[in-house]
C-alpha cells in the first residue's frame, strides 16, 4: 500500500475496503455501488484491485449508447427509456456524461434531478460523472462505472453522452449499441455528421417528433442512408426512428429496435468482434492517459527532454523512445 492509500483511509474513520465491498456491489447493494463508483472515478490506487474483480464478474449486460449534441433530447430520452424498459421488468443503469462547468467542475443538476425523478419510481440507478479530472481519463472512470453496474446485474447500462470531443466518442464506441440522437431544428445540417458520429451509430432517432419540423429532419436522414452513409456493420439494416419523449410517441419502437440489434449482435457473431474492439480500445486509452499522466504531472525526465529537443540536440522521435524506455541514453 502507499503512502498516499495511507493518508486517504485514516482520514475516513469508517473505510471499508474496496476488496470488501465487491460482494455487496455484486448482490446488488446500492450503496455499496455508489461507493464503488465514486472510488473508480476518484481512481483510488486500493481500489484498483477491487475493479479488476468486478471486471471479472462483468460481461452480462447489454450496453447502450445514447450520443447526440447537447439539447438534443437526450436526458429527456434516457428518462422515458428508464420508465419504459423499467417497465418491462428490466433493471436499467445509467451513466450519464454531463459537460462540466469549467468553473466549478461540477454536473448539470437539472440531469440528475430529472433522472433520479424517473430512477426512484423504477429501481434504476442513475450516475452522472463530471467530464473532468479523472486520473486515467474519462473512458477509463465512465466504462468502470458500467462494468460495476454491469456486475451488479443491472442490463441494459445506458451511457448518456455528448458526442463531440475526442473522450465521449471513445466512451459511446464503447457500447454495443449506439443510438445517434439528433434533434429538428438545431442547425440544417444533421448534427451526427458535423459530430463526427454518424458511421458509429446502431440506430438513429430523431428526437421531438411532436415537432413539425421532425420530418425533415427524419427525411434527411433517410436520405444519407439510402446514398451508403459510412457503417461499421454491413449485416444490420440500420433503422432511423422518430421518438417524442414528451408524449412517449413510438417510444415502444426504440426499445424493439434495441433490444433487435442486442439479439442481431449475438446471433451474427458480431458481439464477439465488438467485445474485442472494446477491450483493444480501452486498454490502448488507459495507457495513453497513464502515459500523459506519468509524464505530465511532474514526473519522468519529461522536462529535461524538452530542453534538449528544443536545442535539437535530440529529436522528439527520439525523446519520445526515451521516455518509453525503447531506446537508451547515449
Ligand atoms: N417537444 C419536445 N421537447 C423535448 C423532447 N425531448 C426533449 N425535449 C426538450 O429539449 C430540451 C433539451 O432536452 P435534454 O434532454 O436536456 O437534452 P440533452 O442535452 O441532449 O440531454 C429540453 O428543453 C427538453 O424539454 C420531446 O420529445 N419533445
Ligand atoms: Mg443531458
Amino acid at each position: 500500500m502507499t503512502a498516499a492509500t495511507h493518508t486517504q483511509m485514516s482520514r475516513h474513520a469508517h473505510y471499508v475496503p474496496s476488496m470488501d465491498l465487491v460482494p455487496l456491489v455484486l448482490e446488488g447493494r446500492v450503496s455499496a455501488i455508489a461507493r464503488m463508483i465514486s472510488r473508480a472515478e476518484a481512481a483510488y490506487p486500493e481500489a484498483a484491485q477491487a475493479l479488476a474483480e468486478i471486471y471479472r464478474h462483468a460481461g452480462r449486460a447489454h450496453v447502450v449508447g445514447i450520443t447526440g449534441v447537447p439539447g438534443a433530447g437526450k436526458s429527456t430520452l434516457v428518462s422515458a427509456l428508464i420508465k419504459a424498459l423499467a417497465g418491462a421488468g428490466h433493471k436499467v443503469g445509467v451513466v450519464a456524461i454531463d459537460p462540466s462547468s469549467p468553473f466549478s467542475g461540477g454536473a448539470i443538476l437539472g440531469d440528475r434531478v430529472r433522472m433520479s425523478d424517473a430512477a426512484a419510481t423504477s429501481g434504476a440507478f442513475v450516475r452522472s460523472m463530471a467530464t473532468r479530472g479523472h486520473l486515467g481519463g474519462l473512458a477509463r472512470a465512465t466504462l468502470e462505472a458500467v462494468d460495476i453496474l454491469d456486475a451488479a446485474g443491472y442490463s441494459p447500462v445506458i451511457i448518456e453522452t455528448v458526442g463531440v470531443g475526442q473522450d465521449e466518442v471513445e466512451v459511446v464506441s464503447a457500447a454495443h449499441t449506439v443510438v445517434v440522437l439528433s434533434a429538428p431544428g438545431l442547425g440544417d445540417d444533421i448534427q451526427a455528421i458535423k459530430a463526427g458520429i454518424l458511421e458509429i451509430a446502431d440506430i438513429h432517432a430523431v428526437s421531438k417528433a411532436d415537432k413539425p419540423e421532425a420530418a425533415a429532419t427524419i427525411a434527411a436522414l433517410n436520405g444519407m442512408m439510402a446514398l451508403g452513409a459510412p457503417r461499421t456493420d454491413t449485416r444490420w439494416s440500420l433503422p432511423v426512428l422518430a421518438v417524442s419523449s414528451v408524449s412517449g410517441n413510438r417510444l415502444g419502437e426504440l426499445t424493439e429496435a434495441i433490444s433487435a440489434h442486442w439479439m442481431h449482435l449475438k446471433e451474427s457473431g458480431e458481439l464477439a468482434a465488438r467485445r474485442r474492439a472494446i477491450a483493444r480500445t480501452r486498454i490502448l486509452s488507459t495507457a495513453r492517459h497513464l502515459f500523459h499522466r506519468k509524464f505530465n504531472e511532474g514526473g519522468g525526465d519529461l522536462d529535461s527532454h524538452v530542453e534538449a529537443v528544443v536545442g535539437r540536440a535530440i529529436g522528439p522521435s527520439t525523446a519520445a523512445r526515451l521516455l518509453l524506455g525503447w531506446e537508451s541514453e547515449a
